[in-house]
C-alpha cells in the first residue's frame, strides 16, 4: 500500500468557479484521488478556499460585506457545489485558518532565519483618491510583456506573466479606475527567491517524468531571472506579519501577500483535517515531515499553468529555505499542470461571468455527466474548447448509448429470462476468453494512463472498455441463443453481469454516482480487479441483483440548444 499526498490549487474565495476552472485542477485531482483510493492506497486530499489578498477584499466590497462574513458565506457556497460535484476531499479548508496564520508566520520566521528575507524599502502606488496604496488586483493597466490590456497588478491571465503593479502600462485603480496615481515610499518583505535560482533550476531539470507544460513555464522564468518577491502588503485583511510568534518591527499593520500563505496552506489544511477529526499533530506530520513519516509519501499537486510559477519556483523556496534550518518539510514530488478551457470559442472568464459556472452546471444535469465531458476533454496538450455540441455528442454516444445501454440491456434480459439473479448454466466459451484477454490488456492500459495521470487517454481506453462488452453483447447475441440453447444464453448474461460490476469498479473515478449505482444494484464490493478473468467470475451463479433505473438520460437537440442560448451572454 502506497502513500499519496494529493492537493488541487486552491480556488479564490470571489464567487463560484466555472467549468475550466473545474477541470484545471479540483476535477482532476479527485479523479486521481479516487483511483489511488481504488487501487487501495492510503490517500490524504486536501484543497480549501484562497481567501486572502485583493481578490477577496475587491469581492467583499463588491458585495458590500465585511470581508470575514463574505469569506464565510462563499466558503459554505463552494463546499456545498464541491459536494455537488462529487470532490471527495478529506478537508476542504480555509487559507484564513488559525492553524495557516500559524504555519504561515512560522515558515516566515525560518526564512528570516534562513537569510532569505530582506527589508526594502520601495515604491509603491498610492492612490490618492482611493486614500490608499494599491497593491496587486488593485491595479489594472496594460501587460508589458503582451499588450493585453486589463492585465491585473499580480499577473497577467493572458500571457501568465507574474507582474508587479509598477510594471503596468497605463494603471489605473480597480477600486475607482482613478488614474491619479504617485509612487510612494513603503517598507516590504522580499522573498530572496534569486538566490534558490541555482537549487530550484537543478530540482527541476532532475523531474524528467515531470508534464512538459510545467517544467517548460518553470524554466523560462528562471532563464528570464528568477526574481525576488514582496511577500507583505499594506492591506487590513491577511495574515498578519509576524516572525513565528514574535513581532517584525517596522512590519506592524501589514499582512503576507495571499500567494505567500495560500500554498502554506496545503500543509495547515492537513492540520485543520487532522484537528477535525481528533487525530493528534502526529497525524498530520506524517504526510507533511520526511522524519515524521513522510520520506515514503508520494505527493502530487493539480494546478492550472498560470500557477506554476508559484508551485515550482515561490513555494519550494519557502519548503527549502525552512529545511535548510534543519525542519523536513516535504516537496512536491510531481505537479500535474493543465492548459485552459475556452467556452465557445471565448476564455471562460469569472470577471465577465462568461460560460458555464459550477453551479448553473448542476442546475442542468447531474455531476457524472460534466465530469466525463470535462475529463475526457482535459486540457493537457493544448488548450480545449467547451461546445455544447460536444457536450451532446459526448454525453449521448459514450454515458447513454455505450455505458448505459450495456447495463440497461443485461440486467433487464436478465430479469425477464432468468429473474433476478445470476443465472448458472453454460460454461464460458471462446467468445468469453477473447474478451477477457481483450480486457487484460485493456485494463492494465487503462492503469498505466492512470498511474501517469493521462486523462485523455485514460478517458479514451475506459469508453473501449466499456465498448467491448456492447460489442460482445451484440455478437453473442443472447437473446437469439435463448430460445436454442438457454445454458449458453446464461453464460453470456454471467459474464456480462460481471462486466457490469467491473464497470462499477473501473468508471468511479470518472463518474462516481453512475458506478455507485451499478454496483448497488448488483449488491458487490469495489475491489479493483487484479487478473481479469478471477474478476469475471467474481459474481457467482445466484448472486441477487436488481435493475438499475437509467443511468443516463440523452441530451435532446432542443435541450442543447436551450442551454446554448441561456449561456450566450455573461452572467449578471
Ligand atoms: N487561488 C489561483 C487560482 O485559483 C490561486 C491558487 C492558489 S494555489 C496555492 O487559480
Ligand atoms: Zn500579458
Amino acid at each position: 500500500m502506497d502513500r499519496v499526498l494529493i492537493t488541487s490549487a486552491i480556488p479564490y474565495i470571489n464567487g463560484v468557479k466555472h467549468l475550466g476552472n473545474l477541470v484545471g485542477s479540483q476535477l482532476p485531482a479527485d479523479l486521481y484521488a479516487r483511483y489511488r483510493r481504488g487501487r487501495g492506497d492510503e490517500v490524504l486530499f486536501l484543497c480549501a478556499t484562497d481567501e486572502h489578498g485583493t481578490p477577496a477584499e475587491l469581492a467583499a466590497a463588491k458585495a458590500g460585506k465585511p470581508v470575514a462574513e463574505y469569506c464565510a458565506e462563499m466558503w459554505q457556497v463552494q463546499k456545498d457545489l464541491s459536494d455537488g460535484f462529487r470532490l471527495s476531499f478529506d478537508r476542504f479548508g480555509r487559507s484564513s485558518s488559525p492553524q495557516n496564520r500559524a504555519l504561515t508566520q512560522h515558515f516566515a520566521g525560518r526564512l528570516d532565519a534562513a537569510g532569505l528575507i530582506e527589508e526594502r524599502s520601495e515604491t509603491q502606488i498610492y492612490s490618492a483618491v482611493d486614500g490608499r496604496f494599491l497593491p496587486d488586483r488593485y491595479i489594472e493597466g496594460t501587460c508589458p510583456n503582451c499588450g493585453y490590456d486589463k492585465a491585473r497588478g499580480d499577473q497577467c491571465e493572458n500571457c501568465t506573466k507574474p507582474l508587479d503593479p509598477t510594471d503596468l502600462i497605463d494603471p489605473r485603480s480597480a477600486i475607482s479606475g482613478s488614474t491619479e496615481l504617485e509612487p510612494r515610499e513603503t517598507k516590504h518583505l522580499y522573498l530572496r527567491q534569486s538566490a534558490m535560482a541555482d537549487r530550484l533550476r537543478d530540482w527541476i531539470t532532475t523531474r524528467a517524468d515531470w508534464p512538459a507544460l510545467t517544467t517548460s513555464i518553470a524554466l523560462k522564468w528562471l532563464d528570464e531571472g528568477l526574481r525576488d518577491r514582496g511577500i507583505t502588503r499594506d492591506l487590513d485583511w491577511g495574515v498578519p506579519v509576524k516572525k513565528g510568534d514574535a513581532d517584525w518591527p517596522g512590519m506592524e499593520g501589514k499582512v503576507f501577500y495571499v500567494w505567500f500563505d495560500a500554498p502554506i496552506e496545503y500543509i495547515a489544511c492537513a492540520r485543520e483535517w487532522a484537528d477535525a477529526t481528533g487525530r493528534s499533530e502526529a497525524d498530520w506530520q506524517r504526510w507533511w515531515r520526511t522524519e515524521h513519516g513522510a520520506d515514503d509519501v508520494r505527493y502530487v499537486q493539480f494546478m492550472g499553468k498560470d500557477n506554476v510559477p508559484f508551485h515550482t519556483l515561490s513555494f519550494p523556496v519557502t519548503i527549502m529555505g525552512a529545511n535548510s534550518t534543519g525542519e523536513d518539510w516535504k516537496l512536491v514530488d510531481y505537479i500535474k499542470s493543465f492548459n485552459y478551457l475556452n467556452y465557445q470559442g471565448g476564455q471562460f472568464s469569472t470577471s465577465q461571468g462568461r460560460g458555464v459556472f459550477m453551479d448553473q452546471a448542476l442546475e442542468i444535469l447531474p455531476a457524472d455527466y460534466w465530469r466525463w465531458y470535462l475529463l475526457r476533454n482535459a486540457p493537457e496538450g493544448s488548450d480545449a474548447e467547451f461546445t455544447w455540441e460536444t457536450f451532446q455528442a459526448a454525453s449521448n454516444r459514450d454515458l447513454a448509448d455505450v455505458l448505459g445501454n450495456f447495463v440497461s440491456r443485461v440486467t433487464k434480459f436478465c430479469r425477464s429470462k432468468f429473474g433476478e439473479e445470476v443465472p448458472a448454466g453454460g460454461a464460458y466459451g471462446p467468445a468469453e476468453a477473447a474478451v477477457t484477454a481483450d480486457l487484460e490488456r485493456r485494463v492494465r492500459a487503462f492503469e498505466a494512463h492512470m498511474d501517469a495521470i493521462e486523462i485523455r487517454k485514460a478517458a479514451a481506453e475506459l469508453r473501449a472498455i466499456w465498448a467491448v462488452g456492447n460489442e460482445y453483447l451484440q455478437s453473442a447475441a443472447p437473446w437469439a441463443a435463448f430460445k436454442e440453447d438457454p445454458d449458453r444464453a446464461a453464460a453470456i448474461i454471467r459474464l456480462s453481469l460481471n462486466l457490469v460490476r467491473l464497470y462499477g469498479i473501473l468508471s468511479a473515478p470518472f463518474v462516481p454516482d453512475a458506478a455507485a449505482a451499478m454496483r448497488d444494484a448488483l449488491g458487490t464490493d469495489a475491489d479493483w480487479p487484479g487478473d481479469i478473468a478471477a474478476a469475471l467470475e467474481r459474481l457467482p451463479a445466484g448472486h441477487p441483483f436488481a435493475v438499475p433505473d437509467n443511468l443516463f438520460a440523452k441530451i435532446t437537440d432542443a435541450e442543447r440548444e436551450e442551454w446554448a442560448a441561456r449561456f450566450a451572454g455573461t452572467r449578471a
